[in-house]
């Protein structure tokens, strides 16, 4: 019998959230945060290798050397997703896993990794949605520039065309990059992610060097896989509410909505940066790295739009009097993420939070899928979704999460709004599958609904890991 034999079937019956036949249900990861075997297999370093291993970097001193060790685990692993009834496993492919120096000779026992691990999810009827780069830099890419140079650009396009011919054959869904404001600009400017810098005019370019390489990849994609593949790029984008009806706060709320949103939808899908951000980040960079020709690559039309939503912020004008609030859960690093918004605050609010801190509200998920839909018509996919708690495992064996269970009820249920409202939104991956490195917070935080015990990398299914299977099994959210 196996964990989920156990669990009490529910009905659909009364249950008015039905979704759409075929809607995908997924479950989520990346490489670093869950495959160890850092140094296995010709893999090298990647920046968050390094980061994690500079003392002072991540909670505890945590890596991602082990991890959840599904580099040796996977085959378990999916047969967890099996169990799960996830149709759908969205997993991201470790650059220097496959290219160890970033350019140049191909690592074959790194492809082979990604090439059983496609097989072996394809045998189980589970569709493999793969993330080309999610945030794990090669090392030596990072020490010629990183995403300030333009060659990574280039660099980028190749490990793509490298991935599409050895796994175009069995994976047709494919991800450029997974939420590139966070390699920009908690990365580049903030600190708090590798490679550690705090420089926002290395953020803003990075942002530009990000976007050309997904869409020189974008296009080695097309030239490479069958007509059928479906080609994406994944954001996180904000949800940004302005604190009052105050002009002031509509004006900071506007800048967030620029930096985190704007600035990737307007190159993406209008092929032009918004004026505004580039006025108030003026201060900051002369923005010379966009060069003649870059916009129209960066527009290359994609298939679909991944999205990745938490939580909204509240964001207020900072007069500069008051000690400036920060509430927007991007930690205290030497750098401030938010370049040209020194006027800007993050506000915290009452209610209820998760681990993270971050407040539990899905009004915003609806808010936020009605709104892309409106302004770019383009199909979207919740790529990540989800909430960290402190769990533990009971005295009866079993991980009790009712507040993950309630948060994703709630999720779930406001993607059921947003389609109904007519936003075409075709699968939810839940973030996340196991419990992982969570980066800068290391094994402190568990995102996923399926528990790890660290120590003896057993897996124990969640309340929540339950809940996702009726959900997934009735195509419905189950009534309470
Ligand atoms: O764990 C991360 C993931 O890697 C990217 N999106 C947010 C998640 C939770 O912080």
């Amino acid at each position: 019998m196996t964990q989920l034999d156990a669990v009490e079937d529910s009905t659909v019956e009364g249950s008015a959230l039905v979704f759409p036949d075929g809607f995908v249900w997924g479950t989520a990861t990346a490489a670093y945060q869950i495959e160890g075997g850092a140094a296995e297999g010709g893999r090298t370093p990647s920046i968050w290798d390094t980061f994690s291993h500079t003392p002072g970097k991540v909670f505890a001193g945590d890596t991602g050397d082990v991890a959840a060790d599904h580099y040796h685990r996977y085959r378990d692993d999916v047969a967890l997703m099996a169990e799960l009834g996830a149709a759908a496993y969205r997993f991201s492919t470790s650059w220097s896993r496959v290219i160890p120096t970033g350019t140049g000779p191909i690592n074959r026992e790194g492809i082979d990794f990604y090439s059983r691990l496609v097989d072996e999810l394809l045998a189980r009827n589970i569709t493999p949605t793969l993330t080309l780069y999610h945030w794990d830099l090669p090392q030596e890419l990072q020490d010629a520039g990183g995403w300030t140079v333009r060659d990574t650009a280039y660099r980028f396009a190749d490990y793509a065309a490298v991935m599409a011919d050895a796994l175009g054959d069995r994976v047709a869904y494919w991800t450029t990059l997974n939420e590139p404001w966070c390699s920009a600009f908690l990365g580049y400017a903030a600190g708090v992610h590798a490679p550690g810098h705090t420089d926002g005019a290395e953020a803003l370019a990075a942002v530009h060097h990000l976007l050309l390489g997904h869409g020189l990849a974008i296009q080695a994609l097309r030239a490479a896989l069958p007509a059928k593949a479906q080609l994406a790029i994944t954001l996180n984008p904000a949800v940004a509410r302005p604190a009052t009806s105050s002009a002031d706060d509509a004006r900071a709320a506007s800048k967030v909505d620029g930096l985190q949103n704007r600035i990737w939808l307007d190159p993406l899908f209008r092929g032009r940066y918004p004026d505004d951000v580039r006025a108030f980040t003026a201060e900051v960079s002369d923005w010379s790295h966009v060069q003649d020709g870059d916009l129209p690559i960066i527009a290359t039309p994609i298939d679909v739009l991944g999205v990745n939503y938490y939580n909204p912020v509240i964001v207020a004008h900072y007069d500069g009097v008051k000690p400036r609030a920060h509430a927007d859960g991007h930690g205290d690093g030497a750098g401030d993420p938010w370049p040209g918004c020194a006027d800007v605050q993050f506000l915290d609010r009452p209610g209820r939070h998760t681990a993270m801190g971050w407040p539990v509200d899905a009004t915003g998920l609806r808010d936020l899928l009605a709104r892309l839909w409106s302004d770019h018509h383009t199909p979207m996919y919740i790529t990540e979704n989800g909430a960290a708690y402190d769990d533990v495992v009971d005295a009866d064996g079993q991980v009790h999460d009712p507040e993950r269970v309630q948060y994703l009820g709630e999720h779930f249920a406001a993607v059921h709004d947003a389609i109904a409202d007519g936003a075409d939104v075709r699968g939810y991956y839940v973030w996340s599958l196991l419990d992982n490195f969570e980066w800068s917070y290391g094994y402190s935080k568990r995102f996923g609904v399926v528990y790890v015990d660290f120590d003896s990398q057993e897996r124990t299914t969640k309340d929540s890991g339950k809940f996702f299977a009726r959900t997934a099994r009735n195509n419905a959210v189950p009534t309470p």
